[in-house]
């Protein structure tokens, strides 16, 4: 098997897997869907798929990325470091010795040849084609998500631009706000390589929104890639397939063959709007900003399209496990540069951009704040509020450890470091917007070269007792199951995962 072709093979695949429910009952897309929908992905339940929403003929998917196991699923990969590991395999390549290597070598150059999208004579998201008047958002079930959002939002876009100077495209999922029935706005934040290509754009920029695409295509617009790299690439990589394109009907933009509904359009550089509030995945409600208007040339579709949404909010919420995605597939190009990082979480309820915990091969002093810094300096990441420094035997994954780590290790005088730098567009804590405070905390244990007093040895019992206590446990008589010291705080490396080596 291979990652699904597009969202009716990822549908049929989730229902195989007992992973989708059918809604047949009317529902609004106007507050109801977040309501059923967040009960849903708190319990982590199903895909939902509503077959009736009201005021609009097309069904509405959502939550098809609500579990660590559907995410997975969308790679066709039995876990996310899974995925890791193949872009690892490419990123680490080693001239090859002898035949096997070398075979093994060539087909993984295959592997990034063959990730170019490719351009096709027709596609399904043609299948309709609306222009003029006929094209209306009106068509579309989109959601008004939380009570006191300006509007109705479409939420899970893939918006394809081009960069007016080099051509190179960029694919990114901003959410667009109905504003009529032709037109939206688009949620550029102010690091977003789309709002670059707008900036750079005299006159107006040409905009295609594709809706409704294979999972690993769609994943695709969220990551964060360097500029000059197109997702569509990415998306092919992963897919172990290139993504097919047709050329849009009323823009000079390539569209994703499969997608179940493009739209298409322009924005003009001086046509700004206000935009929000909209609950956000800060868990509050951004409030109003200028940004610009996308207005609508055309709606293309298939002819029974599905429309895809997601709902954010307070975490955790489906786009969790989007993150998660990108949080795994991304270490490897991040120990590319940092090869002293053992693993890193960015924690669900830290909204991703609030808190980031990395564990290092620690190796000089200091070696804690050269790492906060890289990561203040590495792309996204560059918008990390709080970074915590743990030892590379550290579960950076259990926060438990992590803080165990902290409050043991950590002479706040000493240990935290206080600086400044850019902070997530959305981030309201900071005085002003954009820009404010930063803490790096150096949860490491520090050596006599960092002036401290000669540093304790952990707490550990001997291999042979816990042999021994393990064998005759029966023996004791305790109604307990002490199967690997469930709920232990490990003081010990554990073996890690193949992919976290060396
Ligand atoms: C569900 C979801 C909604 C998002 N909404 C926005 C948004 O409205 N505006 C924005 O700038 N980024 C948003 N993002 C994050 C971007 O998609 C992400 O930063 C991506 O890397 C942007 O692509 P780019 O780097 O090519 O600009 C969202 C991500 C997800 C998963
Ligand atoms: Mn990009």
């Amino acid at each position: 098997m291979a990652p699904p072709r597009d969202l009716r093979d990822w549908i049929a695949r989730l229902e195989r897997e007992g992973e989708l429910v059918r809604v047949a009952a009317e529902v609004d897309p106007e507050l109801e869907i977040t309501e059923i929908n967040d009960r849903v992905v708190k319990q982590g339940g199903p895909a939902l798929l509503f077959e009736r929403v009201k005021g609009s003929e097309l069904p509405l998917l959502i939550n098809q990325f609500g579990t660590e196991r559907r995410m997975a699923m969308a790679f066709d990969a039995p876990s996310l470091d899974a995925v890791a590991e193949k872009l690892s395999d490419v990123l680490e390549m080693q001239p090859p010795q002898g035949l096997v290597e070398k075979v093994r070598g060539l087909q993984k150059l295959k592997s990034i040849a063959g990730s170019r999208p490719k351009t096709v004579r027709s596609g399904a998201c043609q299948e309709i084609v609306l222009e003029g008047d006929d094209a209306s958002l009106d068509l579309l079930p989109i959601q008004k998500c939380w009570p006191d959002d300006a509007a109705p939002f479409i939420t899970l876009p893939a918006v394809i631009t081009h960069d007016p100077r080099s051509g190179v495209r960029n694919v990114g999922m901003y959410r667009m706000q109905k504003l009529g029935p032709r037109a939206t706005a688009m949620h550029w934040q102010i690091h977003k390589d789309g709002r670059a290509d707008y900036l750079a754009t005299d006159g107006r920029i040409e905009v295609a929104v594709a809706l409704g695409l294979d999972p690993v295509t769609a994943y695709s617009a969220s990551a964060p890639l360097p500029k000059h790299i197109d997702e569509l690439m990415l998306a092919g990589f992963l897919r172990g397939e290139p993504v097919e394109l047709v050329r849009a009907k009323t823009v000079a933009i390539d569209v994703p063959a499969n997608a179940e509904i493009v739209l298409e359009g322009y924005i003009a550089k001086d046509e700004l709007t206000e935009e929000g509030p909209f609950g956000d995945h800060t868990g509050y409600y951004t409030p109003p900003e200028r940004f610009p208007v996308f207005n609508l040339t055309a709606v293309t579709m298939r002819r029974d399209a599905i429309y895809p949404s997601i709902v954010v909010g307070k975490p955790p919420q489906e786009d969790a496990w989007l993150g998660k995605a990108t949080e795994r597939i991304f270490l490897p190009a991040i120990r590319m540069t940092l090869p002293e990082i053992v693993d890193y979480d960015l924690p669900v309820a830290g909204a991703f951009h609030n808190c980031c915990i990395v564990s290092i091969r620690k190796a000089f002093p200091g070696h804690a704040q050269k790492v906060m810094h890289a990561i203040w300096g590495l792309g996204m990441l560059s918008l990390t509020k709080a970074i915590v420094v743990v030892d590379e035997w550290v579960d950076v994954h259990d926060y438990e450890e992590v803080l165990f780590r902290v409050g043991a290790n950590v002479d706040p005088q000493r240990d935290v470091l206080i600086t400044e730098g850019p902070l997530d567009h959305l981030d309201h804590a900071p005085t002003r917007q954009f820009y404010g405070g930063k803490m790096g905390i150096d949860a490491t244990h520090k050596g006599p070269e960092e002036g401290t007093r000669e540093w304790p040895p952990e707490i550990e019992m001997t291999p042979e007792v816990r042999e021994l206590v393990d064998r005759r446990w029966a023996e004791y008589g305790i109604p307990l199951d002490t199967a690997a010291g469930n709920g232990r705080i490990s003081q010990s490396p554990r073996p890690l995962r193949r992919l976290l080596r060396r």
